[in-house]
């Protein structure tokens, strides 16, 4: 037996957003986002037809929830501000119950000695400001800037830690090529030119915060997903794992944490003719306006060979032809969900970050086991019992305590989620938090197995195993 020991002050947490969350999308002067109108139109995209206004109602139930909280370990929680919630049409006027709630959300969480961990961009574009384009017109970059400005004013005396986008790559892929966001388009010059101007705003958002020298840290966070070739002595492989890297990773990590883009990304995209539309003064903006913190978001790894597979060309360009996913023979597989669980990975990110992006201070903003069907490890006293989720939590928790005895910088681990919550068009299907939720009964929350596993990892600083 040993006792993984983490090092003191460890961030013990959640992660969780706005939208995923609140609840009361049509009350209270919030404005409609992406989600809210993709609904109207579209319901049978979402699981079981449930939409983003059936959430866990936390617009209502936070100072319970924060108890909750308490109960199951955390020293340290993130959510997101909803941009439509306080700016209604995206910028202009501000909605000053939206400035009311996150006022006396943040005051809670302090008050109990839970650090707010802020977001500003979780997938939520605000519809007013889709209508003329979202990500993909440069007047987007100037409404989140204005946006991410007036957070920092608002909350900045309280909220230490800020983020600027949670995954900004998903609202690309799910938006621009694989259509499980809206506008759910298939457009690889279009993908590219919203990331861009997903990195500007963050940078720009970067340079407002520290120009109100404030005294806290904003970065951002990132789902890193490592490439692996089916094949580690095969060149073509290796080849087909890297530009899949350079596509899904280093995208947004070089930008965000060295302030360049990846060569071999804009050869490939030069190449295509697709590079975005920039302004000549953006480069040297994106260069000095780094991260002070990386988040990282580690789900599952992804597997890579050679294209084998013809090229499609029906919507021009994409990523996947330069790639195909390898499914690797004897994985390990989250039976619930039908992801690789592979908890090493965490430890080759970090483990990255540390050699190749200056051990950056970061730590695991979202890491966590999905289950279809949970339920049926209710036990007859009203607990589900996933065990499985505390193996997978701690399996993972053992690769990061050695990438942190080998040197990493990493501050803390949070997982997703706190609490079950809605997960766009996927909304209730796989349930994640510590906590469960029952949607029949007025989201009646009850502590799982693994809340209490997670307090007493939080309150001894580690776990003997
Ligand atoms: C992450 C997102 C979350 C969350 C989670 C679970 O990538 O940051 O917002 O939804 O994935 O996803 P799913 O419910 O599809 O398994």
């Amino acid at each position: 037996m040993t006792f993984y020991n983490f090092p003191q002050n460890f961030w013990w947490g959640s992660a969780a957003s706005g939208p995923q969350t609140e609840g009361r999308t049509d009350g209270d002067g919030k404005g409609d986002n992406i989600w809210d109108y993709w609904y109207q139109q579209a319901p049978e995209k979402f699981f079981n037809q449930v939409g983003p206004g059936r959430t866990s109602d936390v617009y209502q139930q936070f100072k319970s929830d924060v108890q909750l909280m308490k109960q199951t370990g955390h020293n340290s929680f993130r959510t997101s501000i909803q941009w439509s919630r306080l700016f209604p049409q995206g910028t202009g006027a501000i909605n000053q119950q939206a400035v009311d709630f996150y006022n006396v959300y943040i005051d809670e969480l302090i008050a109990n000695g839970i650090e707010p961990f802020m977001n500003l961009y979780h997938f939520d574009m605000p519809l007013a400001l889709q209508a003329k384009g979202g990500w993909r017109n440069r007047e987007t970059v100037d409404a989140y800037s204005h946006y991410a400005e007036t957070c920092f004013k608002l909350f900045g005396d309280r909220v230490k830690k800020w983020f600027t986008h949670n995954e900004p790559i998903v609202p690309v892929e799910g938006g621009y090529l694989y259509q499980f966001h809206y506008p759910a388009e298939v457009n690889l010059a279009h993908a590219v030119q919203v990331g861009y101007h997903e990195t500007l705003a963050s940078a720009l958002a970067i340079q407002k915060y520290h120009a109100l020298n404030l005294d806290g840290q904003i970065g951002i966070i990132l789902n890193l997903t490592p490439s692996y070739p089916r094949d580690a002595t095969n060149p073509a492989d290796v080849k087909a794992a890297r530009i899949a890297d350079a596509f899904f990773n280093r995208s947004f990590l070089d930008p965000a944490v060295k302030g360049e883009f990846p060569a071999d990304l804009v050869a490939i995209l030069k190449d295509l003719a697709i590079l975005p539309t920039y302004q000549p003064t953006d480069l040297a903006l994106i260069k000095a306006n780094t991260v002070d913190l990386l988040g990282i978001n580690y789900y599952q790894p992804r597997r890579v060979k050679a294209k084998e597979t013809p090229i499609d060309h029906t919507n021009g360009p994409m990523p996947d032809d330069f790639f195909d996913n390898y499914d690797m023979p004897g994985k390990k597989v989250n039976p619930y969900r039908g992801w690789e669980i592979y908890a090493r990975g965490i430890y080759d990110i970090l483990t990255n970050v540390r050699e190749n992006y200056g051990n950056l201070p970061c730590f695991i903003s979202e890491n966590g086991m999905g289950v279809e069907g949970e339920e049926r490890y209710r036990n007859p006293a009203g607990q589900i019992e996933d065990d499985y989720r505390i193996e997978f939590v701690q399996d993972h928790l053992k690769y990061v305590y050695q990438a942190l005895q080998e040197g990493s910088n990493c501050l803390g681990y949070h997982m997703w989620t706190c609490m079950d919550n809605w997960s766009w068009t996927n909304a209730y299907k796989n349930r994640y938090g510590l906590i469960a939720i029952d949607l029949d009964h007025d989201c009646q929350r009850t502590i799982k197995k693994s809340g209490y596993w997670f307090k007493q990892v939080a309150d001894q600083n580690g776990f003997e195993a």
